[in-house]
């Protein structure tokens, strides 16, 4: 194809108070051809697929951990929160290389100039770039925060659930007044050849290192791999390719452990011959059971995962008394909401509730055994909650008591 003649470089209003030696770049600056809406609306796509997977399995993993659910979360089938919060972390890192490639395809829009003098132009473009900026700001701080807390590491001092929720639905807003702003474009392109030139900005005409169809298979394949590097954290035959990932199986007895025992200050002593788990309602203390009392009791075995809301998740096998046995023994009617009361005296989780149909749930267990050995100290040993379908974080270690709300 002939390459059109560079256009003039937009002049800046006079009376600019920028020095001339600013190297501010205008938007005709930017001649690569790989920058096009071809590009961006075909990487777009893919992202807008990921944003949106992303949103809607982060909405169930917020329910699922509210106090207050006024549709109960279900307790089945046990896996589901296995595979939704699985989905949330892939999907977050596939948008990692898929946002940077369409930041770059999209780069010299910011040095485009303002429509001066047509203030209803003027208004709309405006608009468009405060919920551009908006989207850009929400979107890496989601994938950031994400890809931290992922990793465990939690530089900030804000609270993550509430901050990564709230700005969820900001973000999502802004990417669907995005959408709905670009449709026609967006349509045009996606329907169109990749090396269609229709919606190009004039001065993007030099071709690049890559055609077009390189860029998106070098993205496809990055997003792949980055996929690949984190997803043996929950997709257990990938584990062995998954550099990245925390080890599906790693840690005692063949499950990772999230916070040990040391970082909770909960000794072996504490849990040793003086501790009992109490089933405590409105009156009191209703029962009352030793380790060995509870040996005593129908021991059952259910295979249930640890899902953790950072990513990870392992399946295993749990052995104890099915909680509902013990909640009959007590005389607590069916459907009560519990608190599950650990012995732990620092961070958060020490103390978790339990809506009434997960306690009643024939899966749900105070586990007493993982893998067929007595709990260690680290999986929460004495004893500990473990009921299906639940955020890793809410199965509660340690447990010293379980108190009718
Ligand atoms: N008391 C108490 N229980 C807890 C936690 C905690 O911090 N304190 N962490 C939770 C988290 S975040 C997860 S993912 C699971 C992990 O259980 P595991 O260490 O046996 O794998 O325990 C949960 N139970
Ligand atoms: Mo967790």
């Amino acid at each position: 194809m002939t390459s059109l003649p560079r256009p003039p470089r937009s002049p800046r209003p006079a009376g600019s108070p920028l020095p001339a030696s600013l190297p501010i770049p205008s938007e005709d600056d930017f001649t690569s051809r790989l920058r096009s809406p071809a590009v961006a609306a075909r990487v777009g796509l893919w992202l807008g697929i990921s944003f949106g997977i992303c949103f809607l399995t982060g909405l169930i993993s917020h329910y699922a951990q509210n106090g207050d659910q006024p549709i109960p979360f279900p307790a089945s089938p046990f896996w589901g929160y296995r595979v939704t919060q699985g989905l949330h972390v892939i999907s977050g890192t596939a948008a990692i290389p898929l946002l940077l490639v369409k930041l770059w395809a999209v780069y010299p829009k910011l040095f485009q100039s303002m429509p001066w003098g047509d203030v209803r132009a003027m208004a709309v473009t405006g608009l468009e770039r405060i919920s551009i900026a908006v989207l850009v700001a929400g979107g890496v701080f989601m994938l950031l925060t994400g890809l931290l807390n992922t990793a465990q590491w939690y530089p900030w001092s804000f609270s993550f659930r509430p901050t990564h929720y709230a700005v969820a639905w900001v973000t999502i807003g802004a990417l669907v007044v995005h959408i709905a702003v670009k449709l026609p474009i967006i349509r045009d392109a996606l329907v169109g050849d990749v090396e269609d030139t229709t919606h190009d900005r004039p001065s993007a005409v030099e071709p690049g290192a890559l055609s077009r169809r390189g860029l998106l298979r070098t993205t496809w394949a990055a997003t792949g791999i980055a996929v690949l590097a984190t997803a043996g954290s929950t997709v257990p035959f990938l584990r062995n390719i998954s550099v990245l990932a925390v080890r599906t199986g790693d840690g005692p007895q063949g499950v990772p452990i999230n916070r040990s025992a040391r970082a909770a200050q909960v000794t072996m002593e504490e849990g040793g011959a003086g501790w009992t788990l109490d089933v405590v309602d409105g009156e009191g203390v209703a029962t009352s059971w030793s380790r060995a009392d509870l040996e005593q009791l129908t021991q059952r075995t259910e295979t249930l995962p640890i899902a953790c809301v950072e990513g990870w998740s392992a399946s295993a096998e749990w052995t104890g008394v099915r909680l509902r046995d013990l909640l009959d023994a007590a005389g607590v009617p069916t459907g009560t909401d519990l608190r599950m009361v650990s012995l732990q005296k620092r961070y958060a989780f020490g103390v978790t509730e339990l809506q009434g149909n997960f306690a009643d749930a024939d899966k749900t267990l105070i586990a007493l055994k993982l893998n067929g050995e007595d709990l260690s100290l680290d999986h929460g040993y004495p004893a500990r909650l473990i009921a299906p379908n639940r955020p890793g974080v809410l199965q509660t270690k340690w447990l010293t008591s379980v108190e009718v709300i």
